[in-house]
């Protein structure tokens, strides 16, 4: 074997264990889980993104969660927290957690310019979820998407509640009710809503 030949090998091999090293640390959307971003006024409750690659969950990877700017304009963010693009640090799980201090409800599929909010891992998209919270509702009762009304308003009040109740009490399907991102509305979400509507969470924005 002559030496470039050598040499072309050595890069080969070379390329083969680098492209076999990324393609373990690259994070797959299809085996990855994002929810719609959980938020509250309070910062009470834990929004949960797991990224997940060929080999399993992906230790310390960079998510970002970049919320577009129509989005940005309709959410009620709180003193303090950072927005658009907000990011936290996966661990051993390939978990990375985050408490945003905001109130509002957007699903994705209504607003003007789509997708409403971005995810990333590692600079990779893997998920465009909506936004859902206690505090769905301004002072007028209006949710942030009927029509496109800023909603919300910082504050889980009685309007909230009441927003909320039938959708609880009947189990009925309502994006903005469903706080675990699984399709329906259930025991689940309700305990979820309970803290932040006793507590009546709410922020300076
Ligand atoms: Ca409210
Ligand atoms: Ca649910």
């Amino acid at each position: 074997m002559g030496r470039s030949s050598r040499l072309l090998l050595a890069a080969i091999m070379v390329g083969a264990l680098t492209a076999s090293v990324s393609f373990a640390g690259i994070p797959d959307p299809a085996l990855s889980t994002v929810p719609n971003v959980l938020v509250s006024p309070d910062g009470s409750l834990e929004y949960k993104v797991t990224v997940v690659g060929a080999d399993g969950p992906i230790d310390t990877a960079l998510v970002q969660i970049v919320v577009g700017a129509e989005a940005d304009g309709l959410i009620c963010w709180c003193v303090g927290q950072t927005h658009p693009t907000i990011e936290a640090t996966t661990d051993a799980s390939g978990c990375a957690s985050f408490f945003i201090s905001a109130g509002g409800c957007i699903d994705s599929s209504l607003v003007a310019s789509p997708p409403a909010v971005e995810v990333f891992a590692n600079g990779i998209k893997i998920g465009e979820p909506g936004i859902v919270s206690p505090d769905a509702v301004d002072a007028n009762g209006d949710v942030t998407q009927t029509p496109w009304v800023i909603g919300a308003n910082c504050d889980v009040a009685l309007g909230d509640a009441v927003y909320h109740t039938p959708f609880i009490a009947g189990g009925l399907p309502n994006f903005c009710s469903d706080m675990d991102s699984d399709g329906a509305v259930t025991l689940a979400d309700a305990v979820t809503l309970t803290a932040p509507i006793s507590n009546g969470a709410s922020c300076s924005n």
